[in-house]
């Protein structure tokens, strides 16, 4: 007699199990307490952005080279960046960094003289520096400063290699 009641209470188990099974594989994954929100990564989009009362250009679609960077930015009235303190160095730095184009190489307007000495764009000498460790070699011809991928410091580079580019200018802002 057990075994006619133990026979049909498993076959209720074993379909009720089956059910339950069925019911939780319907369940979309993103409902279930398992599921990890994966957050997608941030694609770099960056164009004008203010600082100090200055507008500054972040260049990222098209590269170019240092030289064709400089007249893209004339072009548009402005001139390839020049940074002269930290805290302009800690917006543009900070400005890559938050809009997921840290990934990314950008020339300021910095280069190296024949006589050996480092000058913006503008002809002002290089005081301030954010340099990488070990930087600069200037070996390679590697004469002008980039803010290198990742670490978003300055790197001394190839000139005419092709990068995205910074330009800035006097015109106001807020
Ligand atoms: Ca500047």
């Amino acid at each position: 007699m057990l075994k006619f009641v133990c026979v049909p209470l498993l076959l209720v188990v074993l379909a009720s199990h089956s059910a339950f099974g069925g019911i939780l594989n319907d369940i979309p994954l993103e409902d279930s307490d398992d599921f990890e929100f994966i957050e997608p990564r941030i694609t770099c989009s960056l164009s004008y952005a203010c600082y100090n009362g200055r507008h500054y250009y972040f260049e990222t679609n098209n590269k170019r080279s240092r030289d064709n960077a400089a007249i893209f930015c004339r072009n548009i009235n402005m001139e390839l960046v020049s940074i002269e303190d930290p805290a302009e160095n800690d917006f543009i730095s900070n400005t890559i960094k938050n809009t997921g184009c840290y990934k990314k190489t950008f020339w300021t307007s910095g280069m190296l003289t024949d006589t050996g000495s480092w000058v913006w764009g503008n002809g002002d000498a290089v005081k301030y520096t954010n340099w990488m460790a070990g930087k600069p070699t200037s070996g390679k011809n590697q004469y002008c400063i980039d803010y290198y991928p990742t670490y978003v410091q300055w790197n001394d580079a190839v000139c005419g290699n092709k990068h995205y580019f910074i330009c800035e200018s006097n015109n106001k802002c807020n």
